[in-house]
């Protein structure tokens, strides 16, 4: 039972004729069709030569048939690796390189520009399922003998930013999504009955594994939009039970007339995380709905590892107790004693649910680990009710809308500028999407000071949402006695930009 698929497939509906999907066109996506698409897929890869173990690369518009890609990838042991559609061919260039995928699957549209890749193959897809390897599948077997994987054999591996500026692709195992999938399922107390308004990008935890796999592992269904619009997650609400989502989109939804107490008196359960919910917003979207929203915490390396309760008290500001089978403890950040409840220092996360490692790093793995426990990089305290609350980070990293930034490669790129002597990249408060970017830059010539070129020479090296959304000029950075930057004061100079937006 240790495949992924097989595990999830157990908990499938015994009526296959029940909805997994609900698409914007009408449309229905059926648990026999997730059961015969997800076939036609682990056929299709197994004709392509994919074996066990192969990384499967893909870069494509959200689509149900990505998703059915995905667990065609489980059933036939390999390694699928999604790809935030953002980036840029540059960026590709480098995640393709590392990871060595046995195929690539891409945008038709952009099938042409990524040729010189050393990809095995490239196949497409696009939003609305179609493309070369859909042709394909549509040829296939609808039927397929999951293959046997072990705990440990991995089933996804994730890039995330590193504090270098070099990403680090996460290893995860078919037990480290599994584990973490039940342990939701019924830490939130999803069934078959529910119905999860589906919302977030599918190249990233929280709207592949989180929410995914939490409703197949439920048997449970899914309206599944295209991307976040607030007018239309207002439209679907009044048909779902259950909503997640990156702090943004409340924030978003707290600006519709429309979203009121009534229109979602029926929903049991909002969950939020991937960035700090604010108390304050927390507080009114109770004030407007009546619903507390359940705040979480996860990673990209451990999936969820907090969750505040279900039943009990869900306190804003905190990310809520340890989920079973997780273990956190609070270490000194510079000599990683263990430090008493109540006091602030990095959270350190062990349990099932932690990755496997860095693809290819370990080095950078170990380095990562303290006695068994994976060191998250944020700054937490846990108080005398087991509550944990994130105070900051130890780790330098923005996080815009839900997005991890590092400041370090977005320096990077913009001081291999000419027209740049230095730069510092920071985080800066935003209304709508949490932290935005912020450039300071000091030009090689004094007299320099035009944003336009800045950001349009970014344009093809780094994926818009990592691009300053402001650069500010100065004569000089603010530096200490050994001439490290000092961020703090530049975000205290700056942190009321955004303040009116
Ligand atoms: C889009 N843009 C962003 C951005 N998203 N810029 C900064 N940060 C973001 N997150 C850019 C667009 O390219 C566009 O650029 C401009 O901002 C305005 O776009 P928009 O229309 O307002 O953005 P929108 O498409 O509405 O997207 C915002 C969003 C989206 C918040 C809905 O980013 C989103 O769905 N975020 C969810 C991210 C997520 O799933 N994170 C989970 C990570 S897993 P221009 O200039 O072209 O107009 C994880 C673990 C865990 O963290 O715990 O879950
Ligand atoms: P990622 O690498 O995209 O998986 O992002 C993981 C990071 O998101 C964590 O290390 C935290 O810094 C942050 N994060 C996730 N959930 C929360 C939350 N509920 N509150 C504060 N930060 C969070």
């Amino acid at each position: 039972m240790s495949n992924l698929y097989r595990r999830l497939c157990a908990e499938f509906p015994s009526d296959p004729s029940r909805v997994f999907a609900y698409l914007p066109d009408g449309q229905v996506v059926t648990y026999a069709d997730v059961e015969s698409g997800s076939a036609r897929f682990a056929n299709t890869l197994h004709g392509l030569g994919v074996k066990p173990g192969d990384r499967v690369a893909v870069q494509a518009e959200k689509s149900i048939a990505q998703l059915l890609l995905y667990l065609g990838c489980l059933r036939c042991g390999a390694v699928f690796l999604p790809l935030n559609t953002a980036y840029t061919a540059g960026e590709l260039d480098y995640f393709i390189g590392d990871a060595e995928p046995a195929l690539f699957v891409c945008d038709p549209a952009k099938a042409e520009a990524f040729n010189h890749l050393p990809a095995a193959q490239i196949e497409t897809m696009d939003a609305t399922g179609d493309g070369s390897l859909v042709q394909l599948a549509r040829g296939a077997s609808s039927t397929f003998d999951t293959v046997a994987r072990s705990n440990d054999d991995l089933a996804a591996i994730l890039y995330t930013s590193g504090t270098t500026g070099r990403s680090k692709g996460a290893m995860l195992s078919h037990d480290n999504l599994g584990s973490n999938a039940f342990t939701l399922r019924d830490f939130w107390q999803f069934s078959e009955t529910d119905v999860l308004l589906h919302a977030l990008p599918i190249f990233h935890t929280h709207g592949l594994f989180v929410a995914t796999n939490v409703i197949l592992a439920s048997g449970a269904a899914m309206i599944f939009l295209p991307r976040f619009d607030a007018g239309d997650v207002l439209a679907a609400l009044p048909r779902a039970s259950a909503m997640m989502g990156v702090p943004t989109f409340y924030i978003r939804l707290l600006q519709e007339q429309g979203f009121t107490r009534e229109h979602v008196a029926h929903v049991r359960l909002f969950v939020s995380g991937s960035a700090p919910l604010a108390a304050d917003i927390h507080r009114a979207f109770e004030e407007r709905t009546g619903h507390k929203i359940l705040e979480r915490y996860g990673m990209t390396e451990t999936n969820m590892n907090t969750s505040n309760p279900y039943d009990g008290a869900r306190i804003p500001g905190t990310v809520g107790v340890p989920l079973p089978s997780v273990n956190i403890r609070i270490a000194d950040p510079k000599s990683g004693a263990l430090l008493p409840q109540g006091e602030v220092g990095v959270i350190e996360i062990s349990g099932p649910n932690v990755f496997k490692g860095y693809w290819r790093m370990p080095e950078k793995t170990a380095a990562e680990f303290h006695d068994g426990y994976f060191i998250s990089g944020d700054l937490g305290r846990i108080d005398e009710r087991g509550y944990v609350s994130i105070v900051g980070r130890e780790k330098d990293l923005i996080i815009a809308g839900g997005y991890n930034i590092y400041p370090a490669e977005v320096e990077a790129v913009i001081g291999d500028l000419p027209e740049v002597h230095e730069v510092a990249v920071i985080g800066v408060p935003h209304p709508d999407l949490g932290e935005a970017v912020v450039a300071v830059i000091v030009p090689r010539d004094a007299g320099f000071a035009n944003a336009e070129t800045i950001n349009g020479a970014l344009a093809d090296q780094l994926a818009r949402f990592k691009q300053p959304r402001k650069v500010i000029f100065t004569n000089e950075l603010p530096k200490n006695a050994m001439g490290k930057v000092q961020k703090a004061l530049l975000r205290e100079e700056h942190g009321h930009l955004f303040h009116n937006e």
